[in-house]
């Protein structure tokens, strides 16, 4: 071996194709955040006045968003902060499945009461109490998300009883209210209730407020997300201790055992997808992020809250397979439940932020530093944490609709180690959303973080969890109207009380059942069989022993766990001979590795150089091949006869079947009308049969326009980009996300529009319509070496002749 080994890899999606065929000369990574000088932010205190401002400053942002609210929109569910007007389901024009959130009982209003006993703001608590007694009705023929009105609902109404309760008594105020909040909130649980009623308890995924499950909308209802089942129990319970009627945790109870029967036995992993009927997985993707999340966190918080040794059991169990699988350092990347040494996606979502915050309550200190770590850096990168982006940090897709989970685990990391450098995150993470989201009327949605486009919806989430957590950052706690540590987060921020376990409950018994072995969470590290809810309900510092370790002292770096922002594994490549050349736009952040024996501290450190070398090559050739694999391609005849033929790169989506080996979809052109097609029909819907239908990006979701597309009878349809100049050359391939339910048939892909210009300029070019072939990218290049094979063989044979003449 030379002692200047060089190496050559992308971790971009820079034409994988092209990639795939060139030799490797060279070793580029991408690391964007190494030159970038904004990366280094000073871990200095923050002074005790700085963290009033802050708070102040985010008190501020409460009423700027909650006062828009409440002038333009209320009763309405939600504020459009564009069009500064109440959105409302069955008026504002439909996003599809989207909508299902919405129910017409003011949702932000209700989401956000607590919040405002947190600002001690009790005027405006009694005030906004009142309004919802008066104006919040449940009685509509409207099909809503069980999950979503549960956690923002009733944990709302269920989290206002109880901070009025406690008003009444603590505060001199409030006399008159005789729990109405709780009557509504059991009234909305029993609406609730028929969604329960499936063979195996798990619950529905929507359910008809005012009909049940009676609505025919619903009659072929048949599969949920594992988060959206699984997050019921603390709502739930606490209606049933409040209320003394059982039915409520029993059913919660009931769905979460339903649950974990489904487990992988082999991998003590979960899908993300099931059938409500049989148990059935419907997606095996398993990760912490979109459709799984807060089964996990509700798994934990249900043994705060409740103190059932088996909810602990569970997620200890749940826990190991996560950090066993999914965990890769400071990555979490989705795996096959029954295949989990394999990666199933490149990419991470956005939702995935809140693992650290949950890590830490579970006392898992160490990864969920470093996890935040990555995030942080994710954040930096981008502006905002987009939906989701690929393992070398780029946007798999870039929509910010203000998620609070990041702020939630920077605040949880900063009750538990005390370090200020979550202050200064927290700073940064105000500052960028009072300067890049802040409207007149409220704030709004990022559509796309690369151009900072507004959307026109600010989610009930942004005032109860985003500034929220904002506000109790940079609060102290002893200076907060309650103890916050006497009170159990639910996944949406509200303030369950843990004496809800006083409460008792005689219907249902916490019994050590034998699938639980207690031996099964006193083995694991940190052991979390000494975690007690009146542990929990100390200041976190408490349990958590040990600082913050940010690196592995004593342990090689592995090219997985390589942080370019990091200055200890910088200067731990450095030790090993590594040495980093930024080529090109510095604002690119490409660089090119170049190792040295000579340049090593030690032969040993040398040594481990080289093995970062190569599994940085492998990293970057599994990546290169995944993507090759999953490139579209929208294929064309150049010439009359279809001797030649181009290929333009396209995305796959998530929700649609994928084309595989020699499978195509053929037929014309045909744009839908109107071009985002969002609307219930086409005005061109006649023509559409059998066409490929192309529709923009934008105003509603990539699977709601494939879902019109295949009802007008489409065979296939290409999604073109809404941002001018974006390009698969420049920018990574991504799939677009569906929402969980598999009813679209027909193939769907993703062009960006320097690739769909070309396109057009064919279209516009030729006066027959155009037809295309929707197939794999490999499969076109394979076919058309197979083709050029077939063409020197002919030629060959009819020189060969000649030659023997
Ligand atoms: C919230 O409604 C909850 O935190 C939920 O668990 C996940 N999604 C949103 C915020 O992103």
């Amino acid at each position: 071996m030379s002692a200047a080994s060089a190496t050559s890899l992308s971790t971009g999606f820079l034409d994988p194709v092209r990639l795939m065929l060139t030799s490797m000369v060279a070793l580029w990574i991408l690391v964007a955040c190494v030159l970038s000088t904004e990366t280094t932010m000073p871990t200095q205190n923050m002074s005790h006045k700085e963290r009033a401002e802050l708070r102040d400053e985010a008190r501020d942002m409460f009423y700027h968003a909650y006062n828009a609210y409440m002038a333009n929109a209320y009763p309405a569910d939600e504020l459009m902060p564009l069009s500064c007007k109440g959105r409302y389901r069955g008026v504002t024009p439909s996003r599809g499945d989207m909508d299902d959130i919405l129910g017409n009982f003011s949702m932000t209003l209700v989401d956000t009461l607590d919040t405002l006993v947190l600002l001690g703001d009790f005027t405006e608590f009694e005030h906004a109490v009142k309004l919802v007694i008066r104006d919040v009705q449940f009685d509509s023929d409207i099909i809503v998300s069980v999950f979503e009105t549960n956690i923002r609902m009733v944990g709302g109404l269920l989290s206002a009883h109880i901070l009025a309760e406690y008003l009444q008594k603590h505060a001199d105020t409030m006399h008159w209210y005789k729990g109405e909040l709780l009557e509504l909130s059991r009234e909305l649980g029993y609406r609730l209730l028929p969604a329960f009623n499936t063979s195996t308890g798990i619950p529905h995924a929507r359910v008809n407020l005012r009909l049940g499950m009676k609505d025919p909308m619903l009659k072929k209802s048949r599969e949920t997300c594992t988060a959206c089942a699984g997050t019921i129990l603390l709502e739930f319970a606490a209606l049933s201790r409040l209320t003394g009627d059982p039915i409520f945790e029993v059913r919660a109870h009931a769905a979460m055992d339903a649950l974990w029967k489904l487990r992988h036995r082999g991998s003590d992993l979960m899908g993300t997808v099931l059938n409500v009927h049989s148990g059935d997985w419907v997606r095996r993707d398993s990760g912490v992020g979109a459709g799984i999340d807060s089964y996990y966190e509700y798994l934990f918080k249900s043994y705060v809250l409740l103190g059932d040794d088996k909810y602990l059991a569970r997620f200890n169990r749940h826990y190991n397979a996560v950090m066993k699988y999914v965990s890769e350092g400071p990555m979490l990347l989705d795996v096959l439940m029954h295949r989990p040494h394999a990666k199933s996606k490149n990419f991470m979502d956005s939702l995935l932020a809140f693992w650290p915050g949950l890590q830490v309550l579970s006392g898992d200190l160490k990864p969920a530093v470093q996890t935040h770590e990555m995030l942080y850096q994710v954040m930096q990168m981008h502006t905002f944490i987009p939906e989701a982006f690929t393992v070398d940090f780029q946007i798999h897709w870039g929509q910010h609709p203000l998620r609070p989970e990041f702020i939630e685990s920077t605040y949880f990391l900063y009750r538990a180690t005390g370090d200020h450098h979550y202050l200064q995150v927290g700073k940064r993470a105000l500052k960028t959303l009072q300067q890049y989201a802040k409207v007149s009327c409220g704030y709004a949605a990022v559509n796309d973080v690369r151009t900072g486009k507004h959307e026109d919806r600010m989610d009930s989430f942004v005032l109860s969890e985003t500034i929220k957590y904002l506000f109790l950052l940079f609060s102290d706690p002893q200076d907060l109207i309650i103890n916050v540590d006497e009170f159990v987060f639910t996944t949406e921020a509200h303030l369950l009380p843990l004496s809800i376990a006083q409460l008792g409950n005689a219907t249902f018994s916490f019994r050590q059942s034998d699938e639980h072995n207690v031996l099964d969470f006193m083995r694991t590290c940190p052991s979390s069989n000494k975690l007690f809810p009146e542990k929990v309900r100390k200041p976190l510092r408490n349990f958590i022993s040990g600082s913050c370790p940010r690196t592995t002292a004593g342990k090689r770096l592995s090219a997985l766990d390589f942080q370019a922002s990091n200055a200890d594994h910088l200067r731990a490549v450095y030790d090993m001979g590594i040495t980093m050349v930024s080529i090109g736009d510095r604002s690119q952040g490409k660089v090119r590795l170049f190792h040295s024996f000579y340049n090593a501290k030690s032969h040993e450190e040398g040594e481990m150089g080289l093995q970062f070398m190569q599994e940085m090559l492998e990293l970057t050739k599994m990546q290169s091949i995944n993507q090759l694999a999953q490139l579209q391609a929208v294929a064309y005849a150049t010439d009359e006869k279809a001797q030649d033929w181009i290929a333009l790169m396209a995305g796959p989506s998530h929700f649609s079947p994928e084309l595989i080996g020699d499978q195509f979809v053929e037929g014309e052109v045909l744009l839908a009308k109107p071009l985002r097609a969002c609307d219930d029909k086409l005005e061109n819907a006649d023509e559409a049969k059998g066409k490929i239908l192309v529709a923009e990006r934008g105003d509603c979701t990539f699977v709601s326009k494939a879902r019109l597309a295949q009802k007008v009878g489409a065979a296939a349809l290409i999604v073109c980009d809404n941002v001018p100049g974006s390009s698969g050359e420049t920018q990574p391939m991504f799939a677009m996300s569906g929402d969980g339910k598999d009813d679209v048939l027909i193939p769907v892909v993703f062009m960006y529009s320097v690739e769909y210009g070309k396109l057009s300029a064919v279209m516009q070019r030729r006066k027959q319509p155009l037809a295309v072939r929707v197939m794999q990218m490999v499969e076109f290049k394979r076919w058309q070496l197979a083709k050029a094979q077939r063409q020197n063989q002919t030629v060959a044979a009819t020189q060969k002749p000649d030659k023997e003449l």
